[in-house]
């Protein structure tokens, strides 16, 4: 059997993949890509650029919630999709508002703030790849730059934005693990893992495999506002713990 993951090292959509394999212990083999030069090998896969792309035995699936909802179909050991009709509901439904808010949210804010510090930023960005590709992005740095701020939109505005709905989300978050040990339920499902991974750049944990910077070399706005949430942050650092 073979199972390859086409990602990006950095990128904590693919890190909800990488999970659901690892959680499931599922050998496969991570195939590292850089942001802009991703999108040659992507399209020849699949009909979007973007990653995380799974391919099992030449079957393509992308996307993370499509990742884990094959993975759980292919590999019904340590399931992640609960079958109970109304916890599956409230399950899919935590994971599509994390998908779509909070993963947007805390890439917007990490890179407005990291992509000021080329030295932490690239490492993370060519995490995964050969020395050279550092090398060769430091020296385009500044194009680089401007790409993804453009591409995704980034900003001072819709980094501030970003951080109010990173608030409201981890709020409700913490709400949620003060009533109970898991968003759904009495087990540990996509939920919990895709709410842990998608704001995991803003805890660093070490199974993340890219080099996280010290957090004393990050931008003090960024260091300030994350020891004021900390406290918010403590469930999602607890699952990486727990079950990563
Ligand atoms: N909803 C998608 C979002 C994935 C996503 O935004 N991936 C980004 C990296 S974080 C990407 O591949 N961007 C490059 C592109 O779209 O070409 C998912 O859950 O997988």
């Amino acid at each position: 059997m073979s199972v390859k993951l086409f990602q990006f090292a950095v990128s904590h959509y693919c890190e909800k993949a990488r999970w659901a394999l690892d959680y499931k212990q599922i050998q496969y083999e991570s195939i590292n890509l850089v942001p802009g030069t991703h999108i040659k090998t992507i399209r020849q896969l699949a009909d979007k650029s973007l990653v995380p792309v799974l391919d099992h035995d030449g079957h393509v699936v992308q996307g993370s919630a499509s990742v884990l909802t094959y993975l759980d179909e292919q590999f019904a050991d340590r399931p992640l999709t609960p079958e109970e009709p109304d916890q599956k509901t409230a399950v899919m439904a935590w994971e599509r508002r994390l998908d779509e808010l909070a993963g947007p949210a805390v890439r917007c804010y990490s890179y407005h703030h990291l992509l000021k510090r080329p030295r932490l930023v690239v490492p993370l960005l060519a995490a995964g790849k050969p020395w050279l590709y550092q090398w060769g992005m430091r020296l385009g740095f500044s194009r680089i730059e401007e790409g993804m701020r453009q591409w995704m939109k980034i900003n001072d505005r819709t980094a501030a934005a970003a951080q109010v709905t990173m608030e409201t989300i981890l709020t409700e978050l913490a709400e949620a693990y003060r009533q109970n040990p898991y968003l759904v339920g009495n087990q540990f499902t996509r939920a919990d893992l895709t709410a842990a991974a998608l704001f995991a750049p803003l805890f660093q944990p070490a199974r993340y495999p890219v080099p996280w910077p010290d957090q004393k070399r990050l931008p003090a706005d960024m260091q300030w506002w994350l020891n004021k949430h900390e406290t918010l942050l403590a469930p999602l650092k607890a699952m990486y713990e727990q079950y990563r």
